[in-house]
């Protein structure tokens, strides 16, 4: 879908060629740095700092999560379009980009989901070299167990859709399994035998809040305004065109605003008069005590619903499904915790000793088919990249990049065009429920 920003970018360009540009490089992390650094005992700058609020600019995105600054990053790094202001009504990361257990993986259902997230995580491998900043990806092998045949079929659909877009993905056999992650229990006598698996190599778990940082660092650097603590109250809209928005620190106009957030991405939306089909739950997470290294992949169980990861602190993260209700709400809940220490004794019956430190929840924005809403809609310049359910964290890069290069070129990039918000209307789903790392 074309949207008309191709004659937003040409005024753009006009007025960037006269406006001294803000970029500059950021401080380089190097080994060398590190040494010059701990001699001369200079402190390390800040990586990106507060500016004052300005009445315009050529682009506002809303949330300073992932998505939102993987945008502003994108625009300003690949298409010159540096007057863009980053909203976030709290700090860099508090939402869903600061609270996910931070699992990256590509193994999909439907061929337009394993083509996205394939590339989502292709741009992760690289970003630690691209943003110079340790996001510490490691690709170290995930694991979704099938406790029945039903799961089993799932699979091995998933395995060969996942094969024919060039990502690895297998099913492997309980003996398999236990090579991979000794501690689970694979034996025919627990109470959920496990039946086999879908093993994918390229999976793996990141420091979600380096991803942030990184992003917002170099984003800062080539001249993008990051302001925390600033809400947007409300979007203008005139004759079809967006002209605007309100925030609790003053009004800004612009000719392109893109709503990058989640858990009130449906309520961003109708300010702008744009109705969304999302339902927001919380999802909550869990982390114990640090121990020894003992689980290298990650481990997924959708009919036990959990997932567990081990960092490289040593801590184990957890998660379950969504809380069984709508709600804003990101408080943690007894009821969660155990029944989560329920399903991962069954799991891994030995880490019994282990003590959970900390609990917390972040919210999802689930829609009909568990595929985001992301590109134009029916207001000019309004854009979204929303909806992303239990996957947002995975998808931020190359949403991000898909969104910067809509806004440069005016076009809908190949690569999210199945997603756009019309396939609800239309019967275009894409149904990604099947993929969901637990049930919702
Ligand atoms: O889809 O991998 C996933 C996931 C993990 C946690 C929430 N969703």
């Amino acid at each position: 879908m074309s949207w008309g920003a191709g004659s937003f970018l040409r005024k753009a360009h006009g007025r960037h060629a006269v406006r001294s540009p803000l970029q500059r490089s950021p401080s380089k992390y190097s080994a060398l740095e590190l040494v010059r650094h701990a001699v001369t005992r200079e402190e390390w700058p800040r990586i990106w700092s507060e500016r004052q609020l300005r009445p315009t600019y050529d682009v506002v995105v809303i949330g300073a999560g992932v998505h939102g600054l993987a945008t502003a990053y994108y625009l300003a790094a690949r298409h010159g379009i540096r007057d863009v202001a980053v909203l976030e009504r709290s700090y860099v990361g508090g939402g869903g980009s600061g609270r996910n257990t931070a699992i990256i993986r590509s193994n999909y259902l439907t061929p337009d989901g394993v083509r996205f997230y394939k590339h989502s995580v292709e741009l992760y491998r690289s970003l630690a070299r691209e943003l110079n900043f340790n996001v510490m990806f490691s690709q170290r092998g995930h694991l979704t167990l099938a406790h029945n045949d039903g799961s089993l079929r799932a699979m091995r659909w998933r395995a060969e859709v996942n094969k024919l877009e060039g990502v690895e993905s297998e099913v492997i056999s309980p003996a398999d399994i236990k090579e991979l992650a000794p501690l689970v229990d694979t034996s025919a006598s627990t109470r959920y035998p496990i039946l086999g698996a879908l093993y994918h190599p390229p999976g793996g778990i990141i420091r979600h809040d380096a991803v942030n940082w990184g992003y917002a660092r170099a984003a800062h650097a080539l001249g993008v305004e990051i302001h925390q603590e600033t809400e947007v109250i409300g979007i203008s809209v005139e004759c079809g065109r967006v002209q605007g928005v309100m925030t609790t620190r003053g009004q800004i106009s612009t000719p392109v605003v893109v709503n990058a957030t989640a858990g009130w991405a449906s309520l961003v939306a109708k300010m702008a008069g744009v109705r969304l089909p999302i339902m927001t739950h919380p999802l909550q997470a869990a982390v114990t005590e640090p121990v020894k290294m003992f689980l290298r992949t990650v481990i997924v169980s959708g009919s036990l619903h959990v997932y567990v990861s081990q960092t490289d602190r040593g801590e184990l993260v957890f998660g379950a499904s969504t809380d069984p209700f709508a709600s804003y709400s990101t408080r943690g809940s007894l009821e969660f915790t155990e029944e989560l220490a329920r399903h991962v004794l069954d799991l891994m019956p030995a880490i019994a000793p282990l003590r959970v430190l900390r609990q917390w929840a972040g919210l999802c924005d689930l829609t009909p088919d568990f595929s985001p809403i992301i590109g134009a809609t029916q207001v000019q310049g309004f854009l979204l990249d929303v909806g992303w359910g239990t996957y947002g964290f995975k998808a931020g890069p190359a949403a991000g990049e898909a969104i910067a290069e809509l806004i440069a070129n005016g076009n809908t990039p190949r690569l999210i065009a199945a997603f756009d918000l019309a396939r609800f209307a239309e019967g275009r789903l894409v149904n990604e429920r099947g993929a969901a790392a637990v049930g919702h």
